[in-house]
């Protein structure tokens, strides 16, 4: 049985190297949501720590930083508190009386599970079912009004190794830097990613659909299955859904109405790392590839990435890079990236990595501990 015994919310801001822009507004720093729990299992007890990938505001997604600390604080780690878990993979069937808020719910199984691992001596990586100690890193890359300086950046990070390079776009900002990375990288794994921010029919879809995309990532907004299967049906490129992807069931009617041949799984948009495992042999049984996506995590949430995507089933480069393409002090001991673009899977205890006290204290807006 694994029982909470203490609960603490932290919320952090850690300023970005750069501006990352998408279809749905700028980031500057990133504001996150974290959990610290102590855990007891089986009379050992262990601290742990669980990043909610929730932004400031939501826009991303319906979920928002405050959001989630309001429901961690009066809803779920008063639910957690009152019930022992059973085993790590129950975490989720707790609250499955809890409607949506998979964000939320994903950040206290994080902390629990790196708590319990931690006080059983076991990796992340090892528990999910890992099977790699490196993994391929890809970069995402904001969008920057100058051509000259997208092209710069795209250099940049191609040099120091990245294995597949992403781009954000919008409707009047696609075919253009598109065609101009193509034409420079003609060889590069190349992709880009709207976050819902086209319509059915818009023109520049078939454009893109002539540079040798790896694949275009959620086109079209999160209920709009039907909208991607015929864009999918249309297309040579590949489509591949985000944000439509909210648990194994979502993933289950994306893959029956033909929506998309390439799934990014999240763990904190599809409720969990369970559910994401669980997304994963989904897909693995369907014969659909699937990488880890990102969402600007601090080394915390970072690791929890790093760890699924040593699963069999990530086959694809994701957008998991190192802690220097977003930070210039990482809350935790940084992830570093080999100049062949991987980055090694943490083998120590729980995620492997803690806040780094100073660093912490440093970036915290607001610290409350919960008592139930
Ligand atoms: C994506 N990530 O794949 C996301 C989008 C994203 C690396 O492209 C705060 C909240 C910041 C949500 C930054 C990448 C975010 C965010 C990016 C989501 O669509
Ligand atoms: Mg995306």
């Amino acid at each position: 049985m694994i029982t909470l015994r203490e609960a603490e919310l932290v919320l952090v801001s850690l300023p970005l190297v750069r501006p990352f822009k998408t279809s749905f507004g700028v980031q500057e720093t990133r504001d996150a949501v974290l959990l610290r729990v102590v855990v007891s299992d089986e009379g050992a007890e262990a601290e742990g720590w669980g990043e909610c990938v929730a932004g400031r505001e939501p826009l991303y997604s319906s979920e928002w930083a405050l959001g989630a600390w309001l429901l961690l604080q009066h809803v779920l780690v008063p639910m957690a508190a009152a019930s022992p878990f059973e085993s790590l993979r129950s975490i989720r069937d707790a609250f499955v009386a809890v409607k949506g808020n998979p964000m939320t719910k994903a950040t206290l199984e994080m902390a629990v599970v790196d708590a319990t691992l931690r006080a059983r001596g076991v990796s992340v990586a090892s528990s999910l079912g890992g099977v790699r100690d490196r993994i391929e890193c890809g970069v995402s890359i904001g969008m920057v009004s100058s051509t000259g300086a997208l092209l710069d950046q795209v250099a940049g990070y191609l040099d120091e190794g990245y294995r597949r390079i992403k781009l954000k776009i919008e409707p009047g900002h696609d075919v253009v830097p598109v065609s101009a990375v193509r034409e420079r990288f003609p060889s590069v794994m190349l992709t880009v990613d709207a976050n819902a921010a086209y319509t059915p029919g818009a023109p520049a879809l078939a454009h893109l659909d002539t540079f040798g995309l790896a694949m275009i990532e959620q086109p079209f907004g999160e209920d709009a299955l039907s909208d991607h299967a015929a864009l999918a049906a249309s297309l040579a490129t590949p489509v591949c859904l985000d944000e439509s992807i909210t648990s194994v069931a979502r993933a289950v009617s994306a893959l029956d109405a033909r929506a998309c041949s390439i799934i990014n799984i999240k763990q904190g948009r599809v409720g969990g790392l369970a559910e994401a495992v669980d997304v994963a042999a989904l897909c693995a049984t369907r014969g659909i590839p699937v990488w880890c996506g990102g969402m600007l995590e601090t080394g915390i949430g970072r690791a929890a990435n790093i760890a699924l995507a040593s699963l069999p089933a990530f086959t694809l480069p994701g957008d998991t890079s190192a802690s220097s393409r977003y930070f210039h002090e990482d809350l935790t001991e940084p992830f570093v990236m080999d100049a062949d673009g991987t980055i090694a899977v943490p083998a120590g205890p729980g995620l492997g990595v803690a806040p780094i006290p100073s660093v912490l204290d440093r970036v915290t807006l607001r610290r409350e501990r919960i008592s139930w």
